[in-house]
Parts: structure tokens; sequence; C-alpha cells
């Protein structure tokens, strides 16, 4: 079912909306992520007439000013109610580090300024509603999209009035136990027209060298076994008109001088003739952008392709995760083998800079399957950077969540911290195998490398000198890698002996 929002009610109640997240803390090489969502809570709120003010944390350098970020916008801004955006919950790696201590930090920092209500809502706290609910001590929560379901809820907040049964995946506390209104719905966002950006600091973005999110659809209609992105976003494209998503492009490179843009969609590539639709307009417009964006080896042509590169398109990000035909179906990915070859080269005629995601380890994976997928890795021609994942966080709403439930790995409804699904299959020295082939292949990464000093220096260069490209600099580093380890100054090491190593950088820490 699809509802349409956007009428006004005309509250001038002043609502503070807080970013909470923090890339320079959480995962300073997982990209820079501007407040999307908010851009279109803001939308809503102002089509509402609610006032409203952003207080973005992505942006505080250490964790100390984090604090100050708050107080700050709290006592200047004085909100009748406080909306904080959960985007992250963990790293995603092996293994996963959480951010519940972070998010239970910003609430403390909320909470010591005022006592308004407090309302949490974002794509993490939509996965993990009840944890989050009870560590921040918030008031409500709103899970899924937000742009119809918060208005509505601060309407009956400040209105005095029963909670109504509408506000669509309300979750509140009321004499100790959840009440959850299902969230039944996805909003029609045909009709959305465009976010709205003012008060996200995009200035202060681009000195740390962002790529700015454009989402021109949500949903995906794949259902890869880890994925929740389907649960988030509905299993049905929802798709905005070409031409406006290109306005609000033409308007972030006029009023904001942007130029680097993110396509956050699930899958960019699908469906093809609407991508293609967005990237025409691109090129007729003649709009001098740069572009990335997540891509799919399903159906990709040369024709698409050409596409990408004259539109402005500057990386890939390939989430291929597997290789062998096994696997491919144990992961219920939506590819081939073939697709997978047939888009290496795609990029490589067109020379666009593909980044491969790989995750070893899931479900299905074997001792002999692990072994051929890295071998099979060495096929891809055109690999600007890899990044070799081993196991999957366990996300709710994905189809790997009930896989878990029913190997006795995990608790329906008992997730509360991330759990990392591991095939019991795979061989006994994967991180050595892993490592091994990394050597042998500069291009290619994994969390192995992060404790390598070498690494975490090229890292913290990347930071402070807030290089948005990074990837030449990680080639550099891999042929180091290499050096060193023909020189004896490089060990491979089990990935028992790397967890001890973790844990003892992260007590001195
Ligand atoms: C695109 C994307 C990226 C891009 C972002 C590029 C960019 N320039 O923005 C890149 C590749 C950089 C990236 C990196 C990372 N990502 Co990411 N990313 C996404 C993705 C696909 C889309 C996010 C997005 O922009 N959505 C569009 C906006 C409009 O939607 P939204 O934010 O959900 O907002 C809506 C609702 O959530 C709600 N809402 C939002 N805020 C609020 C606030 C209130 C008060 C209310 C009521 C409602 C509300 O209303 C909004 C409108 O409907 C999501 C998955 C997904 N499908 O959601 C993962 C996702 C957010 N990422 C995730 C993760 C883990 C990461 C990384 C930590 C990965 C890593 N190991 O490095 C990094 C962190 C980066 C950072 N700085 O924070 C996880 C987070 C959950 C978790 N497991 O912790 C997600 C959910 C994917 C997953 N695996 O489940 N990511
Ligand atoms: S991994 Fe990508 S293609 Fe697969 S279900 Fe998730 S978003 Fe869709």
């Amino acid at each position: 079912m699809s509802v349409n929002l956007f009428f006004c009610d005309g509250f001038m109640k002043r609502i503070l909306l807080v970013y909470a997240v923090n890339h320079t803390i959480q995962n300073p090489l997982g990209g820079v992520a501007p407040p999307s969502g908010l851009s279109w809570i803001q939308k809503s709120l102002y089509v509402k007439g609610f006032d409203y003010r952003t207080c973005d944390l992505s942006l505080a350098r250490e964790k100390e000013d984090i604090e100050a970020f708050i107080k700050q916008a709290v006592n200047t801004y004085q909100p009748d109610a406080v909306g904080i955006s959960i985007r992250n919950i963990d790293t995603s790696v092996n293994p996963p580090r959480t951010f519940f201590p972070f998010l239970k930090d910003v609430a403390l920092a909320i909470r010591r300024e005022t006592d308004v209500p407090m309302i949490l809502g974002g794509p993490g706290f939509s996965l993990y509603s009840k944890k989050c609910m009870e560590i921040m001590a918030a008031d409500y929560g709103i899970v899924g999209e937000g742009e119809a379901s918060f208005p509505e809820l601060l309407n009956a907040i400040f209105s005095g009035n029963e909670l109504s049964p509408s506000v669509a995946g309300l979750i509140s506390k009321r004499n100790g136990a959840f009440q959850e209104i299902p969230r039944e719905i996805f909003l029609d966002y045909t009709t959305f027209g465009k976010a709205r950006h003012e008060g996200i600091d995009y200035e202060s973005y681009e000195k740390i060298g962002g790529y700015y999110p454009i989402q021109t659809k949500r949903g995906c209609a794949f259902n890869c076994i880890y994925c929740d992105y389907p649960y988030l976003e509905g299993r049905q494209y929802r798709m905005r008109q070409p031409s406006v998503i290109v306005d609000e492009i033409e308007e972030l490179t006029g009023t904001y001088a942007l130029n680097h843009f993110f396509f956050t969609d699930s899958v960019f590539n699908f469906p093809s003739e609407f991508c293609k639709s967005i990237l025409d307009e691109i090129i007729k417009r003649k709009l001098a952008i740069k572009w990335t964006a997540y891509v799919n080896p399903r159906d990709l042509t040369l024709g698409l392709v050409e596409r990408f590169k004259q539109s402005g398109c500057t990386r890939v990000e390939v989430t291929i995760d597997t290789l062998t035909r096994p696997t491919l179906i144990s992961y219920q990915k939506n590819f081939s083998q073939e697709e997978i070859i047939n888009a290496d080269a795609c990029f490589r005629q067109f020379d666009i800079p593909t980044y491969y995601w790989i995750n070893l380890g899931g479900p299905g994976e074997t001792q002999e399957t692990f072994g051929r997928n890295l071998a099979h890795l060495g096929r891809l021609t055109h690999v600007t950077k890899g990044w070799i994942g081993v196991g999957f966080v366990v996300l709710p709403g994905s189809p790997l969540y009930d896989l878990a439930v029913q190997e006795g790995r995990i608790e329906r409804n008992g997730i509360r911290e991330p759990y990392l699904y591991i095939s019991k299959n795979l061989p006994e020295d994967y991180a050595e195998q892993i490592q091994m082939f990394a050597i042998d292949h500069p291009e290619w990464f994994s969390v192995y490398d992060m404790l390598d000093t070498d690494y975490r220096q090229m890292a913290m260069k990347i930071i402070n000198e807030k290089i948005r490209d990074h990837w030449p600099m990680q080639a550099g580093y891999g042929e180091k890698r290499r050096q060193k380890y023909r020189q004896g100054d490089l060990k491979i090491m089990s990935h028992q002996v790397y967890l001890e190593k973790l844990q003892k950088k992260q007590r001195k820490k």
C-alpha cells in the first residue's frame, strides 16, 4: 500500500534534529555520509509547518567535541522536541565493533541539557529499535521511513492527544513494556519532489571530502541472503522522476557548489531503463559532476556503462561477495559468474575505477569453495581496489536472520548485539590464506591490514589531508606491503593472533 503525505498543520514548534553519526570515530575509511535521511525529514517538517535545526555530530572532529556540539545546539535553539537519526550500529566487519556506547553518550549529553521528548529514527534504529530505546532511554522511536510518521507523532505529542494508531512504525514504552505499531506501509516516494538541504553544513563536508547522497528510488527487488535493504526500503522500486532528481543535483551544484555525488540506491543500475533516463538527463544538461554508486553485474551492458562514463562516473562499487557457482546460489545472489566477468570487462573498456567487495565465509561456504573463490578473484581484470571480508553480521529482516535462528545460532528477537555468521566449514587457516592472496594481489585488502602501522599511517594521512579519492594511496600501500613481506618485515597471522592484537590495541586506547 502507499500513502501520500505533505499537508500542512502549521505548528511552529522547534524540532532539533541530531545526526548521531561520527565517521572519524566510527570508521574513518568507511566513507563520509552526510545526513541524507534528515534532508527528507527536514522536508516533511517544513511542509507541515514545523521549525527545525540540524545538529550534525558527524562533523565533530574529536570525541570531546560531541558534547560541545549538543550543548551549543540545545542551548541556542531551545527545542520543543529532539529527533535523533541513528545510522550506524556497528562496523560490520570481522569482528564487528558496536557503536551503542557512542549512542548512549549522545543521549546522555542531550538529557543533561533538556528533558523535552526524545524521538529516535534512522536505518540503524530500524534494525535494533528496542536496544536503542533502552540504552538511550528515549521516549519514542519510528521504525522505517520517517516522512509521514514523524510529523504525525509530533502533532500528537504537542496537541496532547492519544497516540494515533496510524503512526506507522511507532515504538514507545508504557508501564515498562514496549508498545509497537506495525510498519506496514512504504510511502509513495514518487511524489516527494526534492529533499531540503538548508541547514546541512555542506561547506564543512567539502573540507572533509564528502560525496553527497542522492537517492533516486527506494527498494530492492533482489533477495541476497544477508541483506536487510529490502526490509528497510521494501521490495518494490519506488522511483522519483528523473527530471526532479537532476533538478536536485543541479540545485546542489549551484547553491552549494557541490560536484561529487553518491547515488545511495541499493542498486543504482536497476531498473536499467530508469537508470538510463537519469544519466541521459545529466548528459543532456551537460552537468560537470562526478558520481559513484553501487552497481550490480546483472544485465549490465556496454551501452549503459558508456553512459556512466559520459555522465561523470568516477568509480563504481560492486558487491559481488562470492564467485563460485554453489555459493552464488547459497548467497542467493541474482547474477552469474558470466555476468561478473562481463561487468568487469565493461568497466575495463571504459576505464571506470572499480571497487569490488567480497565476503567469504557466508552460508554454504566450504573449504573447497573458499579456495576456489580466492582463485577466481584472480580472474577479475579491472580491480582498482578490492575488499575481502569474512562472515556477515546477521541483520534483522534479512533471510540470513531466519537461517541463523533455524541453525540455532541466535534466538528470534533475542539478537541485541551484532552477531557474526561464519560458515563452520571454512579452512582453519582462512585468515592466512586471505593475507597471502593480498600479498600477491596488492589491490586487495582486508581487516588484517588494519593493524599494520603503515596502513594506519596512510589512513591518518587520508583523514588529515582530506583526500577524497584515496584508492591510488591504497594501491601504493599494497605494493609496500608486498615488499615488506618479501623482506621479512611483515608476518602473516592467524585470525586468533589478529584478535589478540586487536584486543591489546583496544585496551591501550
Ligand atoms: C549509501 C550507503 C552508504 C554510503 C553513503 C554515501 C553517502 N555519501 O551518503 C557509504 C558507502 C559511504 C556507506 C558507508 C557506511 N555504511 Co552504509 N549505507 C548506505 C545505504 C545503502 C543507504 C543510506 C541512505 O543514504 N539512505 C537514504 C535515506 C533517505 O534513508 P535513511 O537514512 O534510512 O532515512 C530514512 C529513515 O531511516 C528515517 N529516518 C532517518 N533519520 C531519522 C530521524 C528521525 C528522528 C526519524 C523519526 C526518522 C529518521 O526517515 C528517513 C526518510 O525516510 C544504507 C542501507 C539502506 N538501504 O538504508 C547503508 C547503511 C546505513 N550503512 C551501514 C553501515 C554499517 C555503513 C558503514 C559503517 C560501513 C563500514 N564498515 O564502513 C559506513 C559508515 C559511513 C558513515 N560515515 O557513517 C548500515 C548501518 C546499520 C549497521 N549495520 O550499523 C546500513 C543500514 C547497511 C546495512 N548493512 O545494514 N554507506
Ligand atoms: S545486496 Fe544489493 S542486490 Fe542484494 S538484496 Fe541487498 S541491496 Fe538488493
